[in-house]
């Protein structure tokens, strides 16, 4: 009888007393104690009624319990669905409501707006707050260090991660436990993590990168992470010494060489530096390189998928790529019309196809159908190119899509909010390129005949809507936005107008 994601990533680390996680005021968690408090964890969940397959949403700052909870869903069998920290309760609202959460653990500052959420849907209500004391924890207190952990298939869904769609409406991602584990056994081995790594852990645990690449890592190769709460550029030239690895978004980067203590010294200890979630300028490589001597590995994924491609730990990392695919896993570039591949050298969408590729969107078959061929390619609305060496060059992307600092931002879910508001006759969010976040939010707004809208009060309706990364940098009123023939606004035109707007 087997679990195979919470035998490989949590299960073998059983009474060990080897550290897991390296908090900030020197406390030590060990897998052990870690592994003790998913059991209590579990406990929890079985007593509130949840069962395998059933929903479990986790609004919750960063933290060990945290990290536990995601352990104990998996040794439950329950469906993991963490949810970014900023979300407001309006968004907060569609994603417990689609998911149909049975459970919602929140920070006991969000307590009402979830409950007056959860209510009506029936869902149960618990808090859980980054220092580890809540509801939750209270219910734990009390149950024994060890569950029986309940059996599983590799096929069985582990998390939903919502993903927003060009609609404007969020996708539940649906992933099984294959598709972690499969793409967590891989990168350990293709980037060489082992019981000796110490990873420097500054994202988010509520996204691909942060959870899945970066904790599930660690935890098949029985490493441990200093496990910072949220990226904080003291503690990490702090930290950096102790570390071996450091993942991060390419504002990470640009950060680090804005900061003179970042030196060669200072990185001495580490042996590798990884890059995604969104395109790493190749002048940071290269400036990066020529400060530490260390050439930054750029990958490749998305949340449907987990990773796709990796530059090598051996070999050619080439600045302004994200390498060839990882093993086992299939890469085409094929024309958007047709679906056939075009030749080598050309531009096209990117589709991947193998174990990491997730199960589907959660009650969506049509853009489940759209999205996720029958012969098993997805498409992922990335538009690249391969090289003579097989190394993918992403170009651009076929979704409406602004990745800022590393978050996705879906410009139609602003624009619903801006054409909403008194005066607002249309609007286009683009992103520009902007100095920390890679690319910022820009709104161009046209107003009605005879108005002037009111600016303050529009930044107001986003904050209520929206989650703070979310909200246009600026906003700049246009006479009129520029449309094709067809009558389509040609964002790339207003791109190019405003390129230079953040970045003098
Ligand atoms: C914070 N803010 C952002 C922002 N992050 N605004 C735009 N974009 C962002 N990414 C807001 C803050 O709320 C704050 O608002 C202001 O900007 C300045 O904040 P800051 O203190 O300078 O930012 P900080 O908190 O340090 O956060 C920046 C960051 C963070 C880059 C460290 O955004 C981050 O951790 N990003 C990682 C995202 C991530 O994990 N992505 C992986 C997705 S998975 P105010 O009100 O003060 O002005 C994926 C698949 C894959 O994509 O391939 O990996
Ligand atoms: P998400 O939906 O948050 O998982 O974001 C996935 C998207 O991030 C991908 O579809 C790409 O557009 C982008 N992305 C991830 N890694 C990289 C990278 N190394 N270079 C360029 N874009 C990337």
């Amino acid at each position: 009888m087997t679990n195979p994601l919470y035998d490989a990533l949590f299960g073998k680390h059983a009474g060990r007393t080897t550290p897991f996680l390296h908090l900030p005021d020197g406390t030590v968690v060990s897998h052990g104690a870690f592994l003790d408090m998913a059991a209590q964890f579990a406990h929890v969940l079985t007593d509130a009624g949840l069962v395998p397959g059933d929903r479990l949403a986790a609004q919750i700052h960063k933290s060990p319990q945290a990290l536990a909870l995601y352990a104990a869903c998996a040794q439950t069998g329950v469906i993991f669905l963490p949810l970014n920290t900023a979300y407001t309760a309006g968004e907060l609202s569609y994603f417990i409501t689609d998911s149909g959460a049975k459970l919602v653990v929140c920070d006991a500052a969000a307590l009402g707006p979830v409950q007056d959420i959860a209510a009506p849907l029936a869902a149960q209500v618990l808090t859980l707050n980054g220092d580890g004391t809540g509801s939750f924890a209270d219910a734990a207190a009390a149950q024994p260090c060890s569950f029986d952990t309940v059996d599983r298939t590799g096929d069985d869904l582990a998390a939903f991660l919502y993903t927003s769609g060009t609609t404007g409406r969020s996708k539940g991602a649906m992933l099984s436990q294959d598709n972690l584990l499969s793409n967590a056994q891989l990168l350990a081995d293709a980037w060489r993590f082992d019981a000796s790594d110490v990873l420097l852990h500054a994202l988010p645990i509520f996204h691909t990168h942060g959870l899945f690449v970066a904790t599930n890592i660690t935890l098949v190769a029985g490493g441990s992470m200093i496990f910072l709460p949220s990226f904080d550029q003291d503690q990490i030239i702090d930290a950096l010494p102790r570390a071996t690895t450091l993942m991060g978004v390419p504002t990470f980067y640009t950060r680090l060489l804005d900061d003179a203590r970042l030196t060669r010294d200072r990185v001495a200890h580490m042996r590798l530096f990884v890059s995604g979630s969104a395109p790493l300028l190749a002048d940071t490589h290269a400036q990066f390189e020529a400060r530490t001597g260390h050439r930054i590995l750029e990958r490749y994924g998305m949340t449907e998928t987990n990773m796709n491609t990796s530059n090598p730990y051996d070999g050619a990392r080439k600045p302004g790529t994200v390498g060839p695919p990882l093993p086992g896993i299939d890469l085409k570039i094929t024309d958007p019309d047709t679906g056939t591949q075009v030749p080598p050298g050309a531009v096209g969408q990117i589709e991947v196809r193998g174990p990491n590729v997730f199960k589907g969107y959660w009650q969506m078959p049509e853009k489940t159908a759209a999205e996720l061929r029958d012969n098993g390619f997805f498409i992922t609305g990335d538009l690249g190119k391969l090289d003579e060496d097989g190394y993918v060059h992403i170009v651009g992307r076929q979704k409406d899509l602004i990745i800022s600092g590393g978050f996705n931002v879906y410009p139609k879910e602003v624009e619903l909010i801006l054409d909403d508001q008194p005066g607002v006759q249309e609007s286009a969010v683009i992103g520009v390129p902007h100095p920390d976040f890679g690319e910022a939010v820009l709104a161009l707004v046209v107003a009605d005949p005879g108005h002037a809208p009111d600016l303050d009060q529009i930044q107001a309706a986003t904050a209520t809507a929206l989650a703070r990364y979310k909200h246009p940098r600026k906003i700049l009123v246009v006479d009129s936005l520029p449309r094709n023939t067809m009558g389509k606004v040609q964002k790339n035109v207003l791109r190019d107008t405003h390129a230079r707007l953040f970045t003098g």
